[in-house]
């Protein structure tokens, strides 16, 4: 790999601080979180895993749980990977509807309670209850940084590419950052168009990734560095950010501006169908009634 060495690498990881990414020093942010979202059974937990095992360079650990078939993370776990950066398991999603979408954005936000079960609810209020608890924790600033994980050995059918499209851009949205996307299953042979779909979205920093697993975690250079370049690339990212003046209290206010319109319009596109449905109904009824011979009569 030209330029930078993997040990070069790792040091950079490990000693990255707030404090030395500008001459603003850290304008009050702790740390950076980064938050993986995407569907269930695409590799997130497993990323972790890899994450640790690469900057660690020690053996291998399964420290967030993960498992092929039935969605396995239920709940939001935080897994530091150095004293500054962690890394967030978040609950992965299914269908990519209306109810679920809503509690991804409010876990990418960071207003969901880590270590307590995420479940999608759709309605406004819960929206806002999420948001005024999240007010009660600790509140602690950290630099968010979107990744989306997605498995390439899932195509990406025409009919999902506006969804995906939605999901991303409002990620971008509410966190102000383009998600990086992970590609697991690096080898798979739909890589070629699965990554030209996500760059028609609008992805840029993009990358294949092999994650190790816990039945495939030999020790192999390419993977080792494919890891850590992709974490170095993303702080190196995070360093440009912070040259800009930025308050994480401002972004933060953003980022509920953001889930307040989100929640205000789909209760709004809720009351909306349920109308349309009940006109829909009445129409029936009309009709039914329009063919009875006693309706002719008068
Ligand atoms: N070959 C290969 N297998 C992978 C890769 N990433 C994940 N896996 C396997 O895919 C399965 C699901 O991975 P997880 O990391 O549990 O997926 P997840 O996104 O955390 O899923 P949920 O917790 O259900 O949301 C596991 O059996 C992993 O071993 C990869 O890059 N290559
Ligand atoms: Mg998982």
């Amino acid at each position: 790999m030209a330029g930078i060495s993997a040990d070069d690498m790792r040091s950079y990881i490990k000693n990255f601080k707030m404090d030395n990414c500008s001459p603003h020093g850290s304008q009050g942010y702790q740390g950076v979180l980064l938050q993986l979202f995407g569907y269930t059974g695409h590799g997130k937990s497993c990323y972790i895993n890899s994450c640790k095992f690469v900057v660690d360079d020690g053996s291998y650990h399964v420290y967030a749980k993960s498992s092929e078939g039935a969605p396995e993370t239920m709940e939001r776990h935080a897994f530091p990977l150095t004293e500054t950066i962690k890394l967030v398991d978040n609950r992965g999603c299914v269908k990519l509807d209306k109810r679920e979408t809503g509690e991804i954005y409010a876990q990418l936000g960071n207003f969901l309670p880590l270590d307590k079960p995420v479940e999608w609810r759709d309605t406004f209020e819960a929206m806002m209850e999420n948001i005024l608890q999240s007010e009660m924790e600790g509140e602690s600033a950290f630099f968010i940084v979107p990744v989306f994980v997605y498995s390439v050995r899932q195509a990406i059918a025409d009919q999902n590419f506006q969804d995906l499209k939605e999901l991303l851009d409002k990620a971008k949205n509410i966190t102000g950052i383009f998600p990086t996307i992970i590609l697991t299953h690096g080898t798979h042979q739909n890589m070629a168009n699965v990554k030209e779909k996500f760059r028609m979205m609008g992805g840029q920093n993009m990358f294949d990734l092999e994650n190790y697993t816990k039945d495939d975690h030999l020790k192999v250079r390419g993977r080792h560095e494919t890891n850590l370049r992709l974490l170095y690339e993303i702080l190196q990212d995070v360093e440009f950010r912070m040259k800009a003046e930025r308050d994480p209290v401002k972004d933060r206010i953003n980022r509920k501006r953001f889930l307040y319109k989100f929640a205000n319009e789909r209760e709004l596109e809720k009351q909306k169908e349920a109308l349309e449905n009940q006109i829909e109904y009445y129409r029936r009824e009309l009709e039914v009634e329009k063919k009875k011979p006693w309706f002719k009569f008068w």
